[in-house]
């Protein structure tokens, strides 16, 4: 891929800057995983429900399936949108890729044809790798949508039974002489929960994400003992380096794939391999907290419980400690680079009340009111960051990028954030036009579209409504043509237009109009206030 047009490098005097300060250090992933295999050998790399890999058999298969894919013709740069669930095939199907230099597109196992075609287009991606069916869901059809309407997918490989597809264990071949990729290169793509209607896809390079993951050990060590248990889906940039899976694998810790969250699945993963830390969204600990209350499966082995993705309440926060005995990290970060954590080692108020600190002595972050110009300590503002593993610039997207990123390179997180005496921030509102569904970000522009094609919807917003369970779920202000379609009808609407489930609004209200703010745009802070206002007495 050619540097200039799909990402935008960090300028030289701060990259020399990274490289000095040791941050960078030119280690591709590829190596890392060699260095953990011969350090760690007949250790116990990745365990999921269907067997295990020693560092030694993920490190072989690692070489054997990167001598597959790029026999199949799967090159240096080329991208590979990757949708498998939390099975121990994707991280081997990861580091194969990184060998070759190709650059995996992290897509979700949930998502449909709306999302897996614009990521295929939008990242001209040469092949698609999917399971044969996850939770119920046959990926047949999808396979066949996404063949006919992405020219550049020439070849589906699928985990899971055939179907006339390659399937990752058929292209375990022999390993192939690979030179080791620039470091400074993109080593995937994450996807972005961000507010536009198309996904903007993060490129971040082996040295800043392999940084990313030795700095979050620095502030949630793991060691050899230590059992890492992957509960969200395992592409999401938390369980994946923070430290996560890529993390575990560095130090020579063992990775547990959970099937799904579900307090059956984890519990008894965590009983039966002594797991000792993890990484949940709050619906997810609020669950858990719940359930842990009347157990009877043994959680004493867990040390840490890491919590982000979403807003954690104080009052939930509070409870980790004396329910399931472990301590809580929270975890404030986003896939565009910046971390923010608790430390293991912070006072009570800290961990509890905040969102934590930035893991990077190097990290910048600026809070400015709407003129960009910083506020005081403690007053709220939009938080921007720059720093050695915080992108500079979406991929390929020159127009958004000037409007999400400063002149001088700081990203605009959209945030509103406020920062204490005590150097940690809290996160208090956002500016972004996304609906956080605990922890999963739902764009509020590409609901929008899609409604809007409705022949019986004239105008729509969408906004966050308050829940207790998921912090937000997805409501639509409707303004109809005529009489208003049945919510059964707009539901079936989004789904067959390939929309992902958790993106369609699961509350309806209908309007005669949209309030609009005096420069004439959607008012979404009034639509919020309505959802909140005591519902009108009947009659
Ligand atoms: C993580 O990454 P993304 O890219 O899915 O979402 C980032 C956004 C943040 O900008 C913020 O709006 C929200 O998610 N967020 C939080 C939060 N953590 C993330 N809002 C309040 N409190 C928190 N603790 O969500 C992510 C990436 C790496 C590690 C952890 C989470």
């Amino acid at each position: 891929m050619t540097t200039s047009t799909s990402f935008t490098p960090w300028p030289p005097a701060f990259a020399s800057r990274y490289r000095a300060a040791g941050l960078w250090t030119g280690v591709t992933f590829g190596r890392l995983l060699t260095e953990s295999a011969h350090r760690h050998g007949s250790r116990a790399a990745v365990v999921d429900a269907s067997g295990s890999w020693t560092y030694e058999r993920l490190d072989r298969e690692a070489h054997r399936l990167a001598g597959g894919l790029h026999r199949l013709g799967i090159g240096r740069g080329d991208r590979v949108v990757v949708q498998l669930p939390n099975v121990g095939e994707f991280v081997v199907l990861c580091f194969a890729l990184f060998r070759i230099g190709a650059v995996p597109v992290l897509a979700q196992p949930s998502h449909r044809e709306h999302e897996i075609v614009q990521l295929c287009t939008q990242s001209d991606a040469v092949a698609y790798v999917v399971p044969d069916r996850h939770l119920g869901f046959d990926f047949g059809p999808l396979i066949e949508r996404v063949r006919s309407r992405c020219v550049s997918v020439r070849h589906v490989v699928v985990h899971g039974s055939s179907g006339g597809f390659p399937t990752v264990a058929d292209l375990l071949d022999e390993p192939v002489p690979l030179a080791d990729p620039d470091p400074a290169d993109v080593a995937l793509l994450q996807l972005s929960g961000g507010s536009t209607s198309a996904p903007k896809l993060i490129p971040r390079t082996h040295d800043d994400y392999a940084y990313s993951v030795r700095a979050s050990l620095e502030v949630c060590p793991l060691g050899v003992d230590d059992r890492y248990l992957t509960v969200l889906p395992v592409a999401h940039n938390f369980p994946l380096s923070s430290p996560g899976i890529l993390g575990a694998l560095s130090v020579g810790a063992t990775v547990v794939m959970s099937p799904s969250p579900s307090v059956a699945d984890t519990f008894a993963l965590i009983e039966q391999h002594r797991v000792t830390v993890t990484a949940v969204v709050p619906p997810i600990a609020r669950v858990w907290l719940e359930a842990a209350a009347t157990t009877a499966y043994d959680l004493s082995s867990l040390r840490v419980l890491q919590v982000g993705g979403a807003r954690l309440k104080p009052a939930l926060a509070a409870q980790v400690r004396p329910v399931l005995g472990c301590q809580l990290q929270q975890v404030y970060g986003m896939a565009e680079g910046l971390v923010n954590y608790t430390r293991l080692d912070d006072p009570e108020d800290v961990v509890v009340g905040t969102q934590g600190r930035p893991m990077s002595p190097l990290d910048e972050i600026r809070i400015v009111d709407e003129n960009d110009r910083e506020v005081s300590v403690g007053e709220p503002g939009e938080l921007l960051t720059r720093g050695p593993y915080t992108i500079r610039g979406y991929f390929r997207a020159t127009e958004q990028n000037a409007r999400s990123f400063t002149s001088d390179g700081y990203y605009r997180t959209g945030d509103i954030v406020r920062l204490l005496p005590s150097g940690n921030l809290v996160v208090v509102d956002r500016v972004k036009d996304v609906v956080n569904r605990g922890g999963e970000k739902v764009p509020s522009e590409e609901v929008e579209e899609q409604l809007s094609r409705h022949p019986g919807v004239r105008d729509v917003a969408i906004v966050g409504q308050p829940d207790d369970d998921l912090g937000e779920r997805v409501c639509a202000f409707v303004v109809p043509t005529a009489e208003p379609p049945r919510i059964r009808e707009l539901k079936r609407f989004l789904r067959d237009a390939g929309l992902a489930a958790y993106k369609i609004p699961e509350r309806y209200v209908f309007v005669q109009s949209l309030p609009l703010t005096a420069i004439g745009k959607v008012s979404k802070k009034s639509l919020r206030a309505r959802l909140v206002e005591p519902a009108p007495l009947p009659g």
